[in-house]
């Protein structure tokens, strides 16, 4: 039937999930692979299951010419030269929905961490400092009646917005393309410019993916821009952000906060940041629940197992659907 490579342990047991007759090998250990390890293990494969650690490049797809099909377990494929594997005929294949709301809980949960400082009111009582409460102690930010900014407004800004409603936030969006306006009224969400969603925002949170337009969209100028005081979220992706200049911001006492599950140099995180109490970071969690992660191992599993048996996939990525 066809070999099959996967590139890290997932939370499934892929051979088990499999017809037999499918060759399937997992890389062995709990790290990306390097790039010899991964040209070694997929040799001869005509599937590889990736993850947004794979660079997938020309270079790779022609030290590997039996691979037709790169699915890859995230919703993002930024780490795919989608060009590349046009080119040479590779089909790519992605996870969305299933981590949608995973996503959006996140993104709750550092924003809930930002404003009211969940952080710092943590390490105060583990630290044995905390002598009592006090109502000048780490006061934070109330949301309701605040505006929530969504840069990018697909699946994953839509299930945050969701969520706004309940905090009782109005929100705006700005987004490559306007969302249908039935949506628009139920969601009471409001287009903008890109502009208007930094002058008024008091809280910005980024779901678009990394492009070239993307890449740095949110640097110096752009967080001066911001309101005084607001926070900002990013569990998008990392280059989105100019971690210097988000740091010199939160240093100039300009923004709130900021909370953070991606970064500019993965895994590293900018130095300043580390040092700072008003920055809650996470380790990229955002799709991180035991059955958003199954749901994204078997639809990438799934598809690959639809193309080896001649089928058309389920889960193209947009350009190459
Ligand atoms: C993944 C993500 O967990 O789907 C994405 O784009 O960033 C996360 O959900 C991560 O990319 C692992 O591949």
């Amino acid at each position: 039937m066809g070999r099959l490579f996967v590139t890290r342990r997932l939370p499934i047991d892929v051979r088990a999930e499999t017809a037999p007759e499918l060759d399937v090998a997992v890389f062995g250990e709990d790290r990306a692979p390097t790039r010899a390890e991964l040209i070694d293990g997929a040799r001869g494969s005509q599937a590889i299951l990736t993850l947004v650690s794979d660079p997938v490049d020309g270079a790779l797809l022609d030290a590997l010419p039996s691979v037709r099909h790169v699915a890859q377990v995230a919703v993002g494929y930024d780490n795919v030269d989608v060009a590349a594997c046009r080119a040479r005929g590779v089909l790519v294949t992605h996870t969305p929905d299933v981590l949608t709301d995973a996503t959006a809980d996140l993104t709750w949960a550092l924003l809930l961490a930002v404003a009211r400082r969940v952080r710092e009111g943590e390490a105060l009582l583990r630290s044995g400092r905390f002598g009592g409460w006090s109502p000048t102690m780490l006061l934070g930010v109330e949301l309701a009646g605040r505006t929530l900014g969504l840069y990018g407004f697909g699946r994953i800004g839509r299930a945050v917005a969701r969520r706004a409603r309940g905090f009782g936030m109005r929100i705006v969006y700005c987004s490559r393309s306007r969302a249908p306006a039935a949506l628009e009224a139920a969601l009471e969400a409001e287009a903008v410019s890109f502009d208007a969603l930094l002058s008024r925002s008091d809280v910005i949170s980024l779901h678009a993916p990394l492009s070239e337009a993307t890449r740095g969209r949110f640097g110096a100028a752009e967080l001066a821009a911001m309101r005084p005081g607001a926070i900002l979220v990013n569990t998008s992706r990392g280059p989105l952000v100019d971690e210097a200049a988000l740091a010199a911001a939160l240093a100039r006492g300009h923004l709130f906060g900021a909370g953070l599950d991606v970064f500019e140099r993965e895994p590293e995180v900018h130095p300043a940041l580390l040092e700072r109490d008003d920055v809650v970071l996470l380790p990229h969690l955002g799709s991180a629940t035991e059955a958003a992660r199954q749901r994204m191992a078997r639809t990438a599993l799934t598809d690959a197992v639809r193309v080896l048996l001649g089928e058309a996939p389920r889960h193209p990525i947009p350009e190459l659907s």
